[in-house]
């Protein structure tokens, strides 16, 4: 018996669901027109106004937000709702420009809180569940957004936040906790930790992890499934939409449920911005139709991915998003060539070797160059040099036929390459210094 958190929403008919969005989006094109002078001009600007929104099939003729937008209308622009009706804000881990702002009124937290409970509901999560978060707390989304929804399945919920590894484990072990939620590379961190403990899986309670933030490879989601004993689902979502949990995995582990009941999907073309087919390629943007104080519409979310509406046998109706493959802004240009970081992860964790890796772009001699620094894992380390070469040239071998392009590589030490407890820093790009 599957298990749903809102059964009637989670496997409600297409048609019913069209229904929702038509009804909401009408409603909140209105909200923002009224409320939203910095969206308003821009629907002014492409002579749309509330009259000729009748229904989802005329989202594209709404401008799209880009972060851009968020820049220049920072902090209060965007708002929906006075601050006097606001009750949190969140912010972005962003290292450059300002800092997205998001705000928040208590029904907006309610609604948000109900997509984290359906992401831990669909892991197999009850009210019997102890539920680790080991996500960041504070501006971070990821720690208040699992934890309020942890409280409304009923788990008892563990606000580790995220860091202090051995306390993660003392916790896991004494509390028995049994889903664990962080980002993948720390989850990756906490079974090497635990390896190195001499822990093995079943000695570790947990059955479930869900992770997300980052993006993260079929091949990484095996071996953090392997070292830890568990399930590895995945959980999507932006700051800019409330965060995690507008789109979750489910039993299949083969992409994620956007809640479409709040989120309407779309994938454009992130050159011309046309709106491209179910199925095809392309930049995610994402209309909110239920959020009162910080009411994106069409806002361009630079993941890039695809959509699917093939049935799904968790019983779930709503649309399913593939991994992000990349962001269009992450997305590295190597001597002309598209190079996402997840096709390197996908060649390295193929050929055994550990998810922790750095990725470093540089220019030399008018030419761009691009080593990977990759870790041994303690089993595979060596000082012979002979070996180490031809693991080398091994992996140098694997790069290519994958990327089309040559790549140095550089195997290092154990535990050399620094540990994230959040987001994974994998490119250093010093071409842009
Ligand atoms: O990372 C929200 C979140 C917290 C999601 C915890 C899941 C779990 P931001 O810091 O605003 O919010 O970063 C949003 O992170 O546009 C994606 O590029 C990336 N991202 C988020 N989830 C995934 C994922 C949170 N599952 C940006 N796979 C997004 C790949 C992801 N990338």
């Amino acid at each position: 018996m599957p298990n749903y958190y809102q059964p009637e929403i989670e496997t409600a008919s297409h048609e019913q669901i069209l229904a929702w969005q038509n009804e909401r989006l009408i409603k909140q094109v209105q909200h923002v027109w009224d409320n939203v002078p910095y969206y308003r001009k821009k629907m002014e600007e492409k002579g749309v106004t509330p009259a000729d929104i009748k229904s989802v099939d005329d989202l594209h003729k709404l401008p799209f937000v880009t972060k851009a937008d968020l820049r220049e209308a920072y902090p209060y622009g965007l708002m929906g709702k006075p601050l006097k009706d606001c009750v949190r804000i969140q912010s972005t881990s962003g290292t450059t420009g300002k800092r997205v702002v998001a705000f928040y009124t208590q029904h907006d937290i309610d609604l948000w809180e109900d997509c984290c409970a359906r992401a831990i509901v669909a892991v197999g999560g009850t009210k019997e569940d102890v539920c680790q978060v080991s996500y960041g707390y504070g501006l971070f989304t990821g720690g208040p957004g699992l934890n309020g929804g942890s409280h409304k399945v009923g788990c008892l919920t563990i606000p580790t936040s995220s860091g202090n590894t051995e306390r993660q484990i003392m916790f896991i072990r004494d509390l028995q906790s049994t889903i664990l939620c962080c980002t993948p590379s720390y989850a990756a961190y906490l079974g090497e930790t635990m390896k190195e403990m001499g822990l093995t899986p079943d000695q570790i309670p947990l059955k479930a992890g869900i992770f997300g933030a980052e993006a993260w490879s079929e091949e990484m989601r095996q071996d953090i499934q392997n070292t830890l004993g568990i399930k590895a689902y995945d959980i999507y979502g932006l700051t800019e939409l409330s965060g995690p949990g507008v789109s979750f995995e489910c039993s299949e582990q083969s992409g994620m449920h956007i809640n479409e009941d709040h989120f309407i999907a779309e994938i454009i073309d992130p050159e011309t911005g046309e709106v491209l087919p179910e199925g095809a390629k392309g930049e995610l943007v994402f209309t909110a139709i239920t959020k009162e104080a910080f009411p994106l519409l069409r806002y361009r979310t630079r993941d890039i991915c695809t959509l699917s509406r093939k049935k799904c046998s968790c019983g779930r109706t709503h649309v399913k998003m593939s991994k992000p493959m990349g962001r269009s802004d992450d997305m590295l240009i190597i001597r002309g060539v598209n190079v996402f970081p997840s096709q390197i992860e996908s060649v390295l964790i193929n050929a055994g070797y550990p998810a922790n890796y750095q990725i470093i772009v540089d220019r030399a001699n008018h030419s761009d160059t691009l080593d990977v620094q990759v870790e041994m894992t303690p089993e595979m380390f060596t000082d012979n040099v002979g070996v180490i070469k031809k693991r080398q040239s091994g992996l140098e071998a694997g790069l290519r036929s994958m990327l089309g392009i040559s790549a140095h590589v550089i195997l290092v030490a154990p535990k050399s390459i620094t540990r994230s407890e959040g987001k994974a820093v994998r490119v250093i790009d010093k071409r842009k210094i």
